[in-house]
């Protein structure tokens, strides 16, 4: 199955020509005059108090609150109105709306001191699933921040039956029910695993159903596997873009923290029936919950043919690999925090000199060299990149813009560099001692 060609915009058409890019370069992509709908919402950082051991007293944390999200389409605006009810700083990173500077954490947006609100307009020109995440400044605090999830829809969604978001987070709970945050030593607090908040998720399925998941790793460092009993997955989408769809390789989703995947899953059991909801955190198989069949009569006669692909838009359509710029990155962990290169959120300053720079339209291929035993997270800001095989010119049938670099490997991915501005880069480690690192890197 292929991928359906994207249809090239205006702006990808204007790409072309190197002295239009310029005119271009201050308006932010993901801003467009014909956005169909304008929504608003409140959200707001506060205290909450969270279930996470049966035995224990709920466990106070620090959550999102507000919403309902309206339902959002593809180019729809959304004006976000954010207030910080919390007695720390903060910084919204949100993970699917490429190419807008004015949204770049630390780079462009100032933490939200406490007590105060701050106003954005998100244009969401690619429909997929998109993660708003508050943990940048979050190593090491009273409590972990918390991150969360969002659809947007397709101008013309692919037929399902229901569509889930389901954002799974990890916790480190002492036994007095207190969380403690990433970046620092956990002790002997127990590792607690949920889902949309809770420690076991129903999912509702009538037999030969389309259900359509929206799966999020909000994990604060953990890789995850996920599995259903009996059931296979179909990849269709990966860090809010469309892929080529295949079905995952032994029924079994991996993701990295950061990382979405959007999967059908077809009803083939009977009704009345259960299918247990497997996560894999590379330690041990937990049950995450379950897809609970309906009695009823199946829904049509038998399950779905294979899905269509779901429409990309704005990604390049080709990447000049044997004229690009060629860059090496080091993406060691160094446990002791900052390195010459990268550094800590908090410690973070403009003044420090990009990574990299290029020049608007440049291919970029970056080589993340891993000399430690350890997985390492990487996550680019600005672009999606290819992840391009070893032994060949080759790349993976999706674009990301979060993956794995295993322990001793360099892994080389690519990127057409089309947005102007200063991106972030972050790094870190699979521990949940780790710290978040970040970098930076320039298109001019
Ligand atoms: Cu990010």
């Amino acid at each position: 199955m292929r991928t359906p060609p994207a249809q090239p915009s205006r702006r990808d058409v204007l790409a072309g020509f190197g002295g239009l890019a310029g005119a271009l370069a201050a308006r932010p992509s993901c801003s467009r005059a014909d956005a169909r709908t304008t929504a608003a919402l409140g959200l707001r950082l506060a205290a909450a108090e969270a279930l996470l051991r049966g035995t224990l007293p709920a466990s106070p944390v620090w959550d999102f609150s507000g919403g309902p999200w309206p339902l959002l389409r593809q180019d729809d605006s959304l004006d976000l109105t954010l207030t910080n009810d919390l007695p720390v700083p903060v910084l919204l990173d949100w993970r699917s709306c490429d190419g807008t500077p004015a949204i770049e954490p630390l780079l462009v947006q100032r933490p939200l001191q406490p007590g105060q609100t701050s106003t954005l307009r998100l244009t969401l020109t690619q429909a997929g699933t998109v993660l708003y995440d508050a943990r940048l400044l979050g190593d090491g605090l009273l409590r972990p921040l918390p991150a969360s999830g969002l659809a947007v829809l397709e101008r013309k969604p692919p037929m399902v039956d229901a569509d889930r978001l389901v954002t799974i987070t990890d916790w480190r709970v002492r036994s007095d029910g207190s969380v403690v945050a990433p970046g620092v030593d956990p002790g002997d607090a127990l590792a607690v695993f949920t889902a949309n908040g809770a420690t076991a998720l129903d999912i509702a399925i009538r037999a030969h159903s389309r259900l359509r998941f929206r799966f999020i790793n909000a994990c604060h460092r953990s890789p995850i596997a996920l599995k259903i009993d009996d059931h296979d997955l179909r990849f269709m989408a990966i860090d809010g873009l469309p892929a080529s769809p295949f079905s995952a390789r032994d029924g079994q989703l991996v993701l990295a923290p950061g990382t979405r995947i959007d999967a059908f899953v077809d009803a083939t059991g009977r009704p009345g029936t259960r299918s247990a909801i497997w996560l894999h955190d590379r330690v041990s198989a937990r049950r995450l919950g379950q897809l609970v069949y309906d009695v009823a009569e199946p829904l049509r006669p038998a399950p779905l043919g294979p899905p269509d692909a779901l429409m990309v838009s704005a990604v390049p359509e080709r990447l000049a690999l044997s004229s690009a710029r060629r860059i090496e990155l080091a993406v060691d962990v160094r446990t002791e925090g900052a390195t010459a290169t990268w550094s800590s959120p908090s410690a973070f300053t403009t003044a420090t000199p990009p990574a990299f720079q290029v020049k608007r339209g440049a291919t970029v291929v970056l080589a993340l060299l891993n000399r430690a035993a350890a997985p390492v997270t990487f996550h680019l800001h600005g672009h999606r990149m290819r992840w391009l095989d070893r032994l060949d010119d080759g790349w993976k049938p999706f674009w990301l813009d979060t993956l794995l670099v295993p322990g001793g490997q360099t892994v080389r991915v690519a990127f057409l560099a089309e947005h102007v501005g200063p991106w972030l880069m972050e790094m870190m480690g699979t521990e949940w001692t780790a710290p978040r690192l970040v970098n930076w890197y320039a298109v001019s």
